[in-house]
Order: structure tokens, then C-alpha cells, then sequence
């Protein structure tokens, strides 16, 4: 709740330039003062009772405010900056249970939300302004200033996560010098996430904006950002709430290869290296940030990983778990992909043929079973000579009879209604692609160039 006075106690005086067009001239910045001043008193909302009146009131003056900084003009002066040096934000209340696990539990919601909406709302509209001037403004809104509001991305409340999102990526956008201070300090943010804390709230909301960010970085790419490819957005895949974050984290990653093809290499290599080991809805997000990437990957670059790649691809086929196998198996209604498995097919046949071999005689569920029989069908289309030889080396296998493996796979394999993956991480993909869109809409400097 201490925020909101912060917020304020910045605006307040940033913001006197914006005034009440009704009013005579003259009169404006006083009466916009008056109504900020009023609105620096703070209201105890874990009291529900109290105060009701005065909370009302607040309320709408606060709405008022909003109006003001929306429409009003040409009172911008530079006066109207004045030094601000204690914008001190409110430290987060504690979570309720010490151990808030953000895929269990109900997040704490902002009791005062009521008006800390507005506080925000008001804030993102005077950055937004016309008239808003970051030569200015930079004296107030400098590092201690992004340091406290990089703090407020723990929130357990995802409305205002939602609103902090907005304010970093306007200030991202308009203060160029802080740019590299705010890629740092997320930076540090994520290091700390994945090797210590395992712990904060913000993660998926900040991916977004780097997501934008990545967009607008200049080629070729500063060594700076590659490392922060491979030292911390791939290790962040090894942490154990991968899923409420991942769907950003995979856009990020294919925002960076979108860019740089040649970082496919490394990033396949990485995602290989913490391949989940037990975690069999962790694989699965693995399958589906490896199918985006493959959507997107060069045929150059597909030739220089795709053996340990289609190791793993095989592994997973045979998983045990249903869900995993039938993901992998997806892999073979991709358009895309398969038109580099058939160009490589001497490869990668090999690789694949003994689990396919495999599950068609003993996986326990007939619906993979029906998939496999399919991919085996792709196979022997794309290439029956060396089909024929694979097949031979089961000759004396003691499982069946290898000898009528193609015959089986002709009248076994058919269509199959394909598994409904209409809320898989591409779809979540694209809803992120739209929301990034959507940051960057306002904003003229974004999304193109974002160097310094
Ligand atoms: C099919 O596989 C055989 C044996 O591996 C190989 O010699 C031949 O070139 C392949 N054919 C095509 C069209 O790829
Ligand atoms: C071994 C093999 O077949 N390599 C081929 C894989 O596909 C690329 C084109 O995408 C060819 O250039 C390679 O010869």
C-alpha cells in the first residue's frame, strides 16, 4: 500500500502540468496538486469497514486523475519535473503460507487493488502522454527507481504483474539509457531464480518483455545477448515450475534463433542437456518447444544436430508414458519436418527404425501402437531399399516375424483422428506472440531498434 503513496509522491509532483481544462488557467496546477495531495492518504484495505467514505472518494479522484493525464495538454513544463529523491515503493506484503507454491495455491490478491489499479493506470497514461519528456523524467526514473520495480514482479497478484509488465516495457522503450541496466538486472534476477531461490512470481511477465526485446536487437547479435541465451535462458528450462513460465520462455528462445540461426546448434544441445529425466509433463513441454524450434530451424543447421537430436526423439517414442510417446510421434504430421527427415532419411532412419520396431510388436497401448504403424508407413514410402535392410537385421528376432513387417505395416497402418493438441504451447505461442504485439503497440520506439 506504501506504493501507491510512492507512485504518487513521484507523480504528484511530475504531474502538475496536467490540469482540469475547465478551470482557469492559473488555478490548474493547484487544484491537480490539491487532488494528488489528497490522494497520497493511504487507506487500510484489510479493514474492510473502515473508512469507506474517504476509500470512495479516493477512488474517484483517482479516476479523475487518469482523465487529466489522458487528455490534458501543453502543461508540461520543465518546472513540473521536481526533484523527487525518495520514491521509496512499498515492500511486498509476506505471502500467506511460507511455502506458496504458484501451481498450488490461490495467489494473495492485492487487497488494495481498488486503487492501486488506478495508481498504475495513471502512471502508464502520464509515461504514455505526449508530453511526457524522458530527458526530464530521468532524474526521477533512474536505476534505484527500475531496482524497486523489478522488486514488485514477485507479486503474487497477476493484475498487477499485469500492470508492471506495461510500466517496464513503456520505460524500456523510452529511457535508452537504461536499457542495459534493466537486461542486467533481469539477468540477475533469472540467475538467482535458477541456481538459488527457485522462487518469484514475475518470471513468465518479464520473459514478455524480453521477448520484444529480443525482437529489436541489431545483428549480429552482441556477445553479450548470446550468453544470455545460453547461460540463462536455457538453464532456466531446469527449474521445477517450468510450466508456468515456459510457453514465454520457448517463445524467447525461438525469438533468438529467429534472429540467428546459428545459435540452433548450441540452444538443441542445451535443451538435450536437461532433457527431464522423470518428469514425463516437463518432456512434453520439452517435445513442444523442440517442435517450435524445428518449424523454424534451417535445413544447414538441422544436418548438424539432428543424430543426438533424433536419439532423443527415439527415446521418447518409447517412453512408457503415453503422453510422451504420442507427442514425439506428432513430430511425423508436421509438414516441415518431415521433409528434413526425408532428406536426411538415411540417418535418421536408422536411429528411429528399433523403437518403431519395438513398439509395434509389444507397446502396451493400441492408439500409439496405430501411430507407429503409421510413421513406419511414412518410412517405408520414403525409402524401401533401405526399409528392406532395416527390417532384415530383425530376421531372427524372437518377437515376430520380421519378414512380414511391411506387410503388417500396409494393412495396419491408417488414419487417425490426431491427438487434439489445440492447447498446446504453440497456441499458447501465438496468444504470447499477439499479447508482445500488443505491448509494442503503443509505443513508437518499439518494437524495431532497441540498441543503445
Ligand atoms: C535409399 O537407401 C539406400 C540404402 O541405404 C541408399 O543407397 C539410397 O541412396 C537411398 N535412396 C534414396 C532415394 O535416398
Ligand atoms: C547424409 C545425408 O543424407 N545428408 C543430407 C541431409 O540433408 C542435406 C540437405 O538438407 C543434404 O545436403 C545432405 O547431403
Amino acid at each position: 500500500m506504501k506504493h501507491d503513496k510512492v507512485i504518487f509522491s513521484f507523480s504528484c509532483l511530475v504531474c502538475v502540468c496536467f490540469a482540469n481544462p475547465d478551470v482557469p488557467a492559473p488555478e490548474q496546477p493547484e487544484l491537480f496538486l490539491k487532488k494528488l495531495q489528497q490522494c497520497c492518504t493511504v487507506f487500510d484495505f484489510m479493514d474492510t469497514l473502515s473508512d469507506l467514505k474517504m476509500k470512495e472518494y479516493k477512488r474517484s479522484t483517482l479516476n479523475e486523475l487518469v482523465d487529466y493525464v489522458t487528455v490534458s495538454r501543453g502543461y508540461l513544463t520543465e518546472q513540473a519535473y521536481p526533484e523527487v529523491s525518495h520514491n521509496i515503493f512499498r515492500t511486498l506484503p509476506p505471502s500467506d503460507s511460507n511455502e506458496f507454491d504458484p501451481e498450488e495455491d490461490e495467489p494473495t490478491l492485492e487487497a488494495s487493488w481498488p486503487h492501486l489499479q488506478l495508481v498504475y493506470e495513471f502512471f502508464i497514461r502520464f509515461l504514455e502522454s505526449q508530453e511526457f519528456q524522458p530527458s526530464i523524467a530521468k532524474k526521477y526514473i533512474d536505476q534505484k527507481f527500475v531496482l524497486q520495480l523489478l522488486e514488485l514482479f514477485d507479486s503474487e497478484d497477476p493484475r498487477e504483474r499485469d500492470y508492471l509488465k506495461t510500466v517496464l516495457h513503456r520505460i524500456y522503450g523510452k529511457f535508452l539509457g537504461l536499457r542495459a541496466f534493466i537486461r542486467k538486472q533481469i539477468n540477475n534476477i533469472f540467475l538467482r531464480f535458477v541456481y538459488e531461490t527457485e522462487h518469484f512470481n514475475g518470471v513468465a511477465e518479464l520473459l514478455e518483455i524480453l521477448g520484444s526485446i529480443i525482437n529489436g536487437f541489431a545483428l549480429p547479435l552482441k556477445a553479450e545477448h548470446k550468453q544470455f541465451l545460453v547461460k540463462v535462458l536455457i538453464p532456466l528450462h531446469t527449474v521445477r515450475s517450468l510450466s508456468l513460465f515456459h510457453a514465454q520462455l520457448a517463445y524467447c528462445i525461438v525469438q533468438f534463433l529467429e534472429k540467428d540461426p546459428t545459435l540452433t546448434e548450441p540452444v538443441i544441445r542445451g535443451l538435450l542437456k536437461f532433457w527431464p529425466k522423470t518428469c514425463s509433463q516437463k518432456e512434453v513441454m520439452f517435445l513442444g518447444e523442440l517442435e517450435e524450434i524445428l518449424d523454424v530451424i534451417e535445413p544447414t543447421q538441422f544436418v548438424k544436430i539432428q543424430e543426438p537430436l533424433f536419439k532423443q526423439i527415439s527415446r521418447c517414442v518409447s517412453s512408457p508414458h503415453f503422453q510422451v510417446a504420442e507427442r514425439a510421434l506428432y513430430y511425423w504430421n508436421n509438414e516441415y519436418i518431415m521433409s528434413l527427415i526425408e532428406e536426411n532419411s538415411s540417418v535418421i532412419l536408422p536411429i528411429m527404425f528399433a523403437s518403431l520396431y519395438r513398439i509395434s510388436k509389444e507397446h502396451w497401448n493400441p492408439a500409439i501402437v496405430a501411430l507407429v504403424y503409421n510413421v513406419l508407413k511414412a518410412f517405408m514410402e520414403m525409402n524401401s531399399t533401405l526399409f528392406d535392410e532395416l527390417t532384415a537385421t530383425y530376421k531372427s528376432d524372437p518377437l515376430g516375424d520380421a519378414a512380414h513387417v511391411e506387410e503388417e505395416v500396409k494393412i495396419r497402418a491408417r488414419p487417425i483422428n490426431l491427438p487434439d493438441y489445440s492447447v498446446s504451447p504453440i497456441d499458447q505461442h501465438r496468444s504470447i506472440c499477439v499479447e508482445i504485439l500488443l505491448l509494442c503497440s503503443c509505443v513508437s520506439v518499439l518494437p524495431g531498434e532497441l540498441e543503445e
